[in-house]
């Protein structure tokens, strides 16, 4: 029995626009999940893999067209423009509605309306939330199923009250006997938010953070407006369990821009003999302050849904542990026996494979085998490392926030904010080259402040802010030191200087002693970087000269950086804090100096 009137009308009310044949209320069971995968692959949409390889999981490819997020045709429909500010699309709420209410009118005729009702973090946590999508896609069914905790449970837990309202169509309607195709989309898409009311509207696409609502929409776009009102954050990171080898242990959160090396740092296995790294998250972050002070954070959801390109058991065996079952494989290649394949997954590539086009592919191939941004949707619970904490109603303490991102040049390895505001400071000037998690060019670098550029549902300049503020709200000794990390400084002929993945611990553990206060660092123009001998180094195959370049902190480099931040802020207007403003005059004269 479904108590909720609001979620009763509400349902009503979009079926009488969207007009679907039917309409089918998800228990979240797996039956539930067997069935509709089943219709899938009568439809030809998804492939089932070999049993004994890959028991319970299946292969998908997408229209070539609907490939990854479209950020052009994502919106924040504020009620006023200001709110949306200069680094979102907006457009006045109102119109926003007539227009996609005729693109909504019978969207989902010859189809079902599946009403999924689910839960962004552990269900009962009190920073938990519920949404609840109503899709025509089965394929986001269960990509759902397995990325948040969803169905009956979760219509319990809501009882008589409010939730976050996610309307989904994939806007290809069906005429009367009309074969569906493998991948429904529409060439025209609309990924929309109306943050004062809670509400996400998506319309056209199929694919990943477009069309699995409670992901970006939600848990980014949608709670990082309802976490500036109410005072905590709602953040692009993910959340890592490290333990010492003296048995200390602490949680980083660390934001990277897409296609940056979350989930690897996330379950990152240590070339350091005695210590050990957990999963928390791979993906989002929300953090709260504590009785005691410090910031907490839980994982909001309950699955991956990973980069598969450059995953192998060399970079990340975790990842390809969590996925041995159990799990969705979208754009990647096919392998004649019934299994997944794609680039960097083995040393040597396969005699044949299909492609992510479903055409034939050999290795003389000129073209990927896999999409750049083919997908894994795997569950958070087969990950051999996730942290005991992960699903704690309470979250874990943070002792470290990093931010980084991909570049060649100019920044270090990792450096040490000054301060909070330093640190805010540091996360507003992320910058990195652009991936194929979304549509439109790779590898130009652009500014992406917090990795949140793509997901921030309200104006940048007062998330900056926002920032400064929850500085406010505690003593320095207990929030999070801030750190920024760069795994990817190239030397002269383009290759990393730094081997990255499990190495990386060596660099944790760094940042680990700088929270016990270690003194192993020297203060720079840009804050605290290594010293040379704070890096431990020891049993590690690499060339000891990489460290000089990996740690160099060049000052004219460092003073067109500075011309180059003076220049983006200029986009925030009256909105930039006088905190930020002030941390590039300090930054200035410290390089001056
Ligand atoms: P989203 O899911 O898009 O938010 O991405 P993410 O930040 O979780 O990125 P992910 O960890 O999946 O990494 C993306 C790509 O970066 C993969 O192809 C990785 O192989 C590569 N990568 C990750 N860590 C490192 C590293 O330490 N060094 C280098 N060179 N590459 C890395
Ligand atoms: C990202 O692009 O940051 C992702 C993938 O995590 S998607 O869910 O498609 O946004
Ligand atoms: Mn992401």
């Amino acid at each position: 029995m479904i108590r909720n009137k609001k979620l009763i009308a509400w349902v009503e009310e979009m079926a009488a626009l969207c007009k679907p044949d039917s309409i089918y209320w998800c228990n979240g069971s797996e039956d539930e999940f067997q069935k509709l995968a089943d219709e899938l692959i009568a439809n030809g949409t998804f492939i089932k893999l070999n049993e004994s390889k890959r028991p319970n999981s299946f292969y998908c490819h997408s229209d070539p067209e609907d490939v990854a997020r479209v950020e052009n045709r994502t919106f924040i429909c504020s009620v006023k423009e200001e709110d949306a500010g200069p680094t979102n699309n907006w457009v006045d709420p109102k119109e926003m509605k007539d227009t996609l209410t005729k693109k909504f009118d019978g969207s989902m005729k010859g189809r079902t309306m599946y009403v999924i009702p689910y839960s962004m973090g552990p269900i009962g946590s009190k920073i938990s939330q519920i949404g609840v999508e109503l899709t025509d896609s089965r394929y986001v069914v269960c990509n759902m199923k397995i990325m948040t905790r969803m169905g009956k449970e979760v219509l319990d837990a809501l009882g008589e009250n409010d939730f976050v309202h996610c309307l989904h169509s994939v806007g290809a309607p069906l005429k009367p006997g009309e074969k569906d195709s493998t991948w429904a989309c529409s060439k025209e898409k609309y990924i929309v938010h109306f943050p004062e009311e809670r509400l996400i509207w998506s319309y056209g696409s199929g694919y990943g953070g477009n069309a699995l609502l409670g992901k970006k929409c939600f848990a980014l776009r949608i709670a990082s407006s309802m976490a500036r009102n109410e005072g905590w954050l709602a953040e692009h990171m993910l959340i890592v369990g490290i333990t010492s080898p003296e048995g200390v242990k602490k949680y980083f959160a660390a934001a990277f821009p897409s296609a940056c090396g979350k989930t690897n740092l996330a379950m990152l296995t240590p070339t350091l003999p005695g210590w050990k790294v957990e999963t928390v998250g791979d993906d989002i972050a929300w953090m709260k302050f504590g009785e005691d002070g410090r910031l907490y954070a839980i994982n909001p959801e309950a699955g991956f849904f990973g980069v598969a390109p450059g995953t192998s058991m060399e970079t990340n065996p975790n990842a390809l542990l969590s996925m041995d079952k159990n799990s969705i494989f979208t754009n990647t290649a096919l392998t004649p026996d019934g299994d997944i394949w794609w680039e960097g997954l083995t040393d040597t590539k396969p005699e044949k494979l299909t492609d992510w086009l479903g055409k034939e592919w050999t290795p003389k191939s000129k073209s990927k085998a896999a999409h750049p941004n083919a997908r894994f949707t795997a569950p958070s619970k087969q990950c051999p490392v996730m942290d005991p904490a992960w699903e704690s109603p309470v979250g874990v303490p943070i002792s470290a926030i990093l931010f980084g991102g991909r570049r060649a040049k100019v920044v270090p390895l990792v450096y040490e904010a000054l301060s909070w505001e330093h640190g805010t400071f540091m996360g507003s000037i992320v910058s990195s080259e652009t991936t194929a998690a979304a549509t439109g060019d790779v590898g130009t670098v652009r500014h992406d402040p917090f990795a949140m550029l793509p997901f921030c549902g309200y104006n940048m300049g007062d998330y900056f802010a926002h920032w400064i503020s929850i500085g406010k709200k505690s003593s320095l000794n207990k929030l999070p030191k801030i750190f920024y990390v760069n795994w990817f400084r190239k030397d002269n002929e383009g290759n990393f200087l730094w081997p990255g993945y499990g190495e990386n611990i060596r660099v944790l553990k760094w940042i680990f002693d700088r929270t016990e206060g270690k003194d192993s660092s020297v203060k720079t123009p840009i804050g605290f970087v290594p010293k040379k001998e704070g890096i431990d180094l020891d049993g590690m195959n690499f060339r000891k000269e990489n460290l000089d370049q990996l740690l160099n902190v060049d000052r004219d480099e460092w003073l067109r950086e500075v011309k180059n931040i003076r220049n983006y802020y200029k986009i925030f207007g009256n909105k930039l804090p006088a905190e930020l403003r002030s941390e590039v005059d300090q930054l200035e004269q410290r390089l001056n100096s």
